[in-house]
């Protein structure tokens, strides 16, 4: 299994997080986005998105973080992280579209704005961000895990990176008690791994 990968990207390091709690492990390739990397051609034809993460994995090609924690989820890991109960799935479907939106448009974009000086207007990112990190406050002062079962799922690792790397954008996490206390819970899953920022 080869993962196309950037070490500062939230995007991957989520499946980077995610492989090393399943236990299971790939070949990191670096793409240099600086550089235009994903613009070219050999690596266009692995993922016509120019983006990464991107997973091979014998006949497959598969960009996107959500879509490859789904896919490693089914294939390797144990039920818990991705149950078959139509209920759960559901829940799941609705945080990785989350992680996807509200998260990479919120405190993502926030931190690139703050950290990488791509042109956004801060003003409104940091608005989304906070309206994000509010309603994830709230929920996780319900619920232990955010799809609500008894244990950790995918929604969790897809929704944690740009949340919990919102430091990063200017925003200041400590006022979210609920949310500190999801971040050590999950810190203190085995085989939990970390990257720059956090
Ligand atoms: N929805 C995608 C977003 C991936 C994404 O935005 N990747 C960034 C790095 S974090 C990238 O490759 N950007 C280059 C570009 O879009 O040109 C995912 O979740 O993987």
């Amino acid at each position: 299994m080869q993962l196309y990968d950037l070490n500062l990207s939230g995007n991957c390091y989520k499946v980077r997080l995610f492989l090393s709690l399943i236990g299971q492990q790939a070949e990191l390739t670096t793409v240099n986005l600086h550089a235009g990397e994903h613009q070219q051609a050999d690596f266009l034809a692995i993922n016509p998105r120019g983006q990464v993460p991107a997973l091979v994995d014998g006949e497959l090609h598969l960009g996107d973080s959500q879509a490859i924690l789904v896919y490693l989820a089914r294939r390797y890991a144990n039920d818990a992280w991705y149950p078959q109960d139509a209920v759960q799935q559901g829940r799941i479907a609705g945080w990785l579209s989350f992680a996807a939106n509200e998260v990479q448009h919120g405190p993502g974009s926030a931190r690139l704005g703050k950290l990488f000086g791509v042109p956004i207007d801060q003003l409104a990112v940091q608005k989304k961000a906070t309206a994000t990190l509010q309603l994830l406050d709230t929920q996780l002062g319900n619920h232990t895990w955010l799809a609500q079962g008894s244990q950790p799922s995918i929604a969790d690792i897809a929704v944690y990176p740009y949340v919990a790397l919102a430091g990063d954008g200017g925003i200041d996490l400590a006022p979210y008690a609920q949310l500190n206390a999801w971040f050590a819970r999950i810190r203190a899953l085995p085989g939990y791994i970390d990257m720059p920022g956090l």
